[in-house]
């Protein structure tokens, strides 16, 4: 018998401060918000789950190259950079994940997260996965999710990278092919 696998969608961090404008703008960051509007779409339509995370930090992290780490201030929790971008579409059934609330540099929407009960909960075997940046929470949400052992696509078209070195997004791309992800369009 042809079982086809128990998908969920994972919408990584697609919020203001990641997009044209925002404290940590990713370049062309809002152009992940048509692909994954169409993948949200597609998911909710089959009735498979969907799961957005966001970074959720406090006002004061060592997160923040303020206090001692690496990055300007941003998505501090109930602020307008930390909303998701209003074109990004919203639903009830889509379920958010915070993630960054402390010191640590949570890269991964897995890290100090619910994220992988809820989805062995609900059965599921293969995450599709796509949002911001590539080469931190997109990657290290890949790379996390082979290491529980799901099956993952990653889709090129619905991320964008930080780059503070040139060629970090090919790279991102080439560890998480490395680690048994599937890039797909
Ligand atoms: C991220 C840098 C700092 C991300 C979060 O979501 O990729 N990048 N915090
Ligand atoms: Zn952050």
């Amino acid at each position: 018998m042809h079982n086809e696998p128990t998908r969920a969608l994972i919408v990584v961090d697609v919020q203001n401060d990641f997009c044209p404008g925002g404290a940590l703008a990713v370049s062309h960051g809002d152009e992940v918000v048509a692909p994954l509007n169409k993948l949200i779409t597609e998911f909710l339509e089959r009735g498979e789950p969907v799961f957005k995370s966001r970074d959720w930090h406090p006002q004061v992290t060592k997160h923040f190259a303020k206090y001692g780490g690496t990055w300007p201030i941003h998505c501090v929790q109930n602020t307008p950079g930390a909303e998701f971008h209003p074109s990004l579409i919203d639903d009830p059934r889509i379920q958010v994940v915070s993630k960054g609330l402390g010191d640590k540099d949570c890269y991964s929407a897995f890290d100090e997260t619910d994220l992988e009960q809820q989805l062995r909960e609900e059965h599921v075997d293969e995450v599709w996965v796509g949002g911001l940046a590539t080469d931190y929470c997109v990657k290290n949400t890949v790379l996390d999710a082979r290491k529980k052992g799901f099956e993952v696509k990653a889709v090129s078209e619905a991320m964008r990278a930080v780059n503070l070195n040139p060629g970090d997004d090919e790279q991102a791309l080439a560890e998480m092919r490395k680690a048994g992800a599937e890039i797909v369009e």
